[in-house]
């Protein structure tokens, strides 16, 4: 369900969870027009995301329930792993510099993939369509 192409949509409160995470002004303004696309190749567990941006690309490999480093376009890493809880991939990160976690879910809705992502209680949506 997840396979394919997607194109961030929109965002919702990104800003404001960008701004918790640290992120300054100049960067959170940059990061809200990043053109996000994701390109995700399941098999089973195993999955392979090809993120593209305005700022980077990068290969992502990862297994469900295996634990896995990422770094974020800013440098910040994060250690955790995905589940999938029914039909949502659930991601449990921690950031390696200063141990606070990271929630992330990815759900279809409707024709269109919903990234939640939760930190120190703020919650920020980035929307996708098939591209
Ligand atoms: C992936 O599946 O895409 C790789 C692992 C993603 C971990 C969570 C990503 C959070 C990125 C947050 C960026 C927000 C910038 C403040």
């Amino acid at each position: 369900a997840f396979n394919g192409t997607w194109k961030v949509d929109r965002n919702e409160n990104y800003e404001k969870f960008m701004e918790e995470m640290g992120i300054n002004m100049v960067k959170r303004k940059l990061a809200s027009h990043d053109n996000l696309k994701i390109t995700v190749e399941q098999t089973g567990d195993k999955f392979h995301l090809k993120e593209v941006s305005t700022f980077r690309t990068v290969d992502i490999d990862f297994t469900l329930g295996v634990t896995f480093n990422y770094s974020m376009a800013d440098g910040t890493e994060l250690t955790g792993s995905w589940v999938m809880e029914g039909d949502t991939l659930k991601g449990t990160f921690t950031r390696n510099d200063n141990g606070k976690t990271l929630i992330t879910t990815r759900k279809i809705i409707g024709d269109e993939l919903v990234q939640c992502y939760c930190y120190e209680g703020v919650e920020a949506k980035r929307i996708f369509k098939r591209g």
